[in-house]
């Protein structure tokens, strides 16, 4: 069976688009040019995710020609057809590849890896642009819309993002943003939305315009999933608003930018060694960033290396990076409720690393489930062990709690105090809120449909009661017969209602559903033939404030 983690990489890599010179390796199987040229794309569509650009390994094993040519093409070729218990997937079998595929991708991964252009500060000053200065800016909000209310949701597969109104439920705009966009995130003052597409655009949205668009967009990188903006203000300085960071896969490197225009400032590289075993990574992709409420600092994760990046921006031109040692391929993650402890997933080693923000240091890995996948996780009062922060699992049905207040709590603190039963592996995101009494997990990635297409939700002051099932798509009442996948619930800005995508394929219909978190029962449908294949949705508020 295929793992749930390979529909998770559907979409591929922006990169299969980009040039790149191929050798061929002397001892590899011969390859024609055009062959050359078919299997890199599909490598980069299908592979990358897993095995990395370089095929140095990530989530699925290191793929270099001194691996692979000891294997040989007919050992290749079994792996790719049938797939593994580790979650390769059985790309023949699937019907995804025929024979020729699998032959031409055996062949291929024996060659040595082509690379993908570097992207310096040329490159992104070249993409750059202040489409509204700041001085032609608004003076003052020029709308009547309640900004701190509106969603800002991910439109994966046309490259936009909806602005829908958290009030009405009505759609403000459509932004165009960038290719297979991924995240949003808000400036410290709530006022801009800065979106990052995986092609590594980063668009920077004007909350306070008549209709909120485009302010100044650019380019960091040619592969990107995370964007953040600076949120410290105290003795040494107000930060709000001034500068933006995004990090990138490919090439392996974060940029800080000026927070009113994007103007990129400073770019690092975080290509080096590894945490445990020490050995050098060409392209350690970074992951999760946030800003520290407690420092002038950006939290930067980087996933192959398995470091934690405390940045401090208060002077570009002396940078002091603090590098702490966290464990291998960190993903995503975020604050407990005190923003003291940023917890992130380090997914392949089933762990969750807490950083203390304040000490600039690890306090505790902690053992988890199977392929933690938290999104920023969600935090709440439990009646025994106090304030937890939890996550869900890619590949088991349970949802950790970890203990978070080590001053009132301290023989809970970052240990996990408890397992729940969920309805099974493949969730993807958890959510609470401060006001709600319930805990929201999704199971998109389930091969079940009516897991993927429904969600659990917890009463948290009685866990051992069990969960409730929603079917969340059910309610939304599409029935054009696609296959749908509910994901990632987001509360409201008063925390009474919490908002889920329906995600279905870019030719059919998709839709959000809003549930009333007090009665559990279904308050809004939102459908417009322009939400093609919703998935992530931020709240201004709750994002700005780090609410979760
Ligand atoms: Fe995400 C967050 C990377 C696939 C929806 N995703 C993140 C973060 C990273 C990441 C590093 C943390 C960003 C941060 O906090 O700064 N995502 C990746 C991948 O590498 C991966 C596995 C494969 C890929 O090809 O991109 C991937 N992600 C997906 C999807 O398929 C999802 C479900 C749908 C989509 O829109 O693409 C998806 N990822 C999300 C969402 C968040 C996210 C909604 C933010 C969660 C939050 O609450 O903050």
């Amino acid at each position: 069976a295929t793992a749930p983690e390979a529909g998770y990489q559907a979409g591929g890599s922006p990169l299969a688009g980009e040039p790149m010179y191929q050798s061929a390796n002397p001892k590899a199987p011969p390859m024609t040019q055009a062959e050359f040229d078919k299997a890199r794309k599909t490598y980069f569509e299908r592979c990358a995710g897993c095995h990395g650009v370089l095929r140095k390994g990530a989530t699925g094993k290191p793929l270099t020609p001194d691996i692979t040519l000891a294997k040989g093409t007919d050992y290749l070729k079994v792996f790719i057809a049938y797939g593994s218990a580790a979650g390769m997937p059985n790309w023949l079998t699937s019907g995804e590849f025929n024979d020729q595929d699998v032959d031409l991708m055996a062949r291929y991964i024996q060659q040595d890896p082509p690379q993908p252009p570097e992207w310096g500060m040329a490159e992104m000053k070249g993409t750059w642009k202040v489409l509204i200065p700041p001085e032609k800016r608004p003076a003052k909000k020029e709308n009547n819309y309640n900004i701190a209310n509106i969603f800002s949701t991910t439109l994966r597969d046309s490259g936009e993002v909806a602005l829908i109104d958290g009030d009405t439920k009505q759609i403000v705009n459509i932004v165009k943003t960038g290719y297979a966009v991924h995240i949003s995130r808000t400036s410290a003052s709530g006022r801009f939305l800065y979106v990052i597409g995986r092609d590594g655009r980063v668009n920077m949205i004007d909350l306070w315009m008549p209709k909120p668009d485009n302010v100044a967009e650019i380019r960091i990188g040619l592969e990107a999933r995370s964007v953040d903006t600076s949120k410290y203000k105290g003795k040494e300085g107000d930060f709000t608003d001034k500068l933006a960071i995004a990090g990138a896969y490919w090439p392996p490197q974060y940029v800080i930018m000026k927070g009113d225009t994007l103007e990129p400032l400073k770019i690092v590289g975080t290509r080096g060694m590894t945490v445990d075993k020490q050995e050098y990574h060409p392209e350690p992709r970074v992951a999760s960033i946030v800003a520290s409420h407690f420092k002038p600092e950006f939290i930067v994760n980087v996933k192959e290396t398995g470091k934690t990046l405390m940045v401090d921006y208060s002077n570009l031109d002396a940078l002091k990076v603090t590098e702490v040692a966290n464990a291998r391929f960190l993903h995503d993650g975020g604050w407990d409720a005190s923003k003291r402890y940023f917890m992130v997933a380090a997914n392949q080693s089933n762990k969750v690393g807490v950083i203390d923000a304040k000490e600039d240091k690890l306090a505790a890995l902690v053992d988890v489930g199977k392929i933690p996948h938290p999104g920023r996780g969600a935090n709440f009062v439990h009646p025994k062990f106090g304030p937890v922060w939890s996550t869900g699992h890619l590949g088991d049905e349970t949802i950790s709690l970890i203990g978070t207040d080590p001053v009132k709590h301290k023989q809970y603190a970052f240990k996990e105090v408890a397992k729940i039963k969920g309805q099974g592996g493949g969730s993807l995101f958890l959510k609470s809120h401060p006001k709600s009494e319930h805990l929201y997990v999704d199971t998109p990635l389930n091969p079940d449909p009516k897991l993927s297409q429904s969600v659990a939700v917890y009463d948290v002051k009685n866990l051992d009661k069990g969960f409730t099932v929603l079917p969340i798509a059910e309610w939304a009442g599409l029935n054009d017969g696609g296959a749908m996948r509910v994901v990632q619930p987001e509360f409201n800005k008063n925390g009474d209602e919490v908002w889920f995508s329906v995600w279905s394929a870019k030719d059919k219909q998709s839709a959000l559903v809003v549930v009333d978190d007090k009665t559990l029962k279904l308050k809004a449908v939102i459908k417009d033939p322009r939400l093609v294949t919703p998935t992530g949705h931020f709240n201004v508020h709750n994002t700005q404030h780090d609410i979760y």
